[in-house]
């Protein structure tokens, strides 16, 4: 039974200081999280979940340097670089991903930015799956205008496109782009008129400040991304990251809360990371105000829970993928 939002809606805020957001993350998890899951009852149904699948529609061999990527060229991982995925075989996937109960279809490519000619052939994708009725999603590196405009008129729902940390914490994970790159890139995106994804990783090695700060920036954009993605560090081996110290899993959960409390009308998925996670801690983290997760075997190139675990996940906890 759907529960119908019974709650006057919070005004959303776009002034948030560094010091009530630092505070936030240092409240009782009792008290933090009370906040965030009432807040979450104001915007969405707290037994519903939507459900993302993910395809990579070009593996590897991209020429930037982010240090966590197991798709970089720059480092030596298990992964072999791959052309551009036929669109058969993109369709054929979504299809699969739809018969699973996905509601959204994201295609990722390890590019810097797209080739026009590449984006020929993804216009053709995105349109093929939208044409099943799937809401779409891409994620292609850094965009210009024209490159977003084109993504729109294709049908293009949702555009992924992530901040990953704070200002001062991304130059010590990335060279090769800038923050106001990526920053510029959001602005084609938004301008075009697709929703913004745009979230980060935690467990990079970041402090609670870097935290704080991306999400800061985040929320007081004009308009908060309809959609925030919270990924924990997936370590693979060959990348710079691959020894990182694990957070502890309360960190998620608070990261999923504050990030709730500050946009609590978006969509915040909890990312990449859950299958290092106990069934206990993601359930935290919905209790928190994820409410969102990949669906599916694979993230990018990395394990995510599969579906017969995530169906029992879910079923367990009484959450019904959202339509
Ligand atoms: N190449 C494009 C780009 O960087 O925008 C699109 C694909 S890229 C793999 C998408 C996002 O995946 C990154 O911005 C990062 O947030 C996330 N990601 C990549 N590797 C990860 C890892 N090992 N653990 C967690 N998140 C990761
Ligand atoms: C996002 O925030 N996380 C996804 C998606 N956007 C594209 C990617 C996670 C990638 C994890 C590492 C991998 O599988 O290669
Ligand atoms: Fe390339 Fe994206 Fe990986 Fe960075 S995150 S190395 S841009 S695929």
């Amino acid at each position: 039974m759907q529960n119908p939002v019974t709650h006057a809606q919070a005004v959303l805020r776009h002034d948030w200081t560094e010091t009530e957001v630092i505070e936030l993350f240092n409240a009782p998890l009792n008290d933090l999280v009370f906040r965030s899951q009432t807040l979450s009852r104001q915007y969405f149904d707290p037994n519903n979940i939507q459900l993302s699948a993910l395809l990579n529609i070009k593996t590897g061999g991209c020429p930037e340097d982010c240090a966590y990527c197991p798709q970089s060229a720059r480092y030596e991982t298990e992964v072999k670089a791959g052309p551009l995925m036929d669109i058969v075989e993109v369709k054929q996937a979504a299809m699969e991903a739809k018969q699973h109960g996905a509601s959204r279809f994201c295609m990722g490519a390890a590019w810097r930015s797209p080739k026009d000619s590449d984006l020929d052939k993804v216009v053709d994708m995105v349109k093929a799956v939208k044409d099943l009725g799937l809401e779409t999603c891409a994620t292609l590196g850094m965009l210009n205008d024209d490159q977003a405009l084109r993504l729109k008129q294709a049908g293009l729902d949702y555009y992924n496109h992530n901040l990953d940390s704070s200002p001062e914490f991304y130059t010590e994970i990335i060279s090769t782009r800038t923050y106001e790159d990526r920053l510029k890139t959001l602005q084609a995106v938004r301008s075009a008129g697709m929703n913004v994804c745009c979230g980060g990783i935690i467990g990079m090695g970041e402090t609670l400040i870097d935290r704080a700060c991306m999400l800061i920036i985040l929320a007081n954009m004009p308009k908060h991304p309809e959609s925030v993605p919270i990924n924990l560090l997936v370590k693979v081996n060959g990348t710079p990251l691959e020894h990182n110290a694990d957070p502890d899993p309360f960190e998620v959960v608070r990261m999923i809360a504050v990030t709730r409390i500050m946009m609590p009308a978006s969509y915040v998925r909890l990312s990449a990371g859950r299958t290092e996670m106990s069934d206990e801690a993601q359930a935290l983290c919905f209790l928190a105000g994820a409410n969102s997760i990949f669906y599916g075997e694979k993230l990018l190139t990395t394990d995510n829970p599969g579906l017969i675990h995530d169906q029992k996940l879910l079923d367990r906890l009484g959450l019904k993928p959202t339509h």
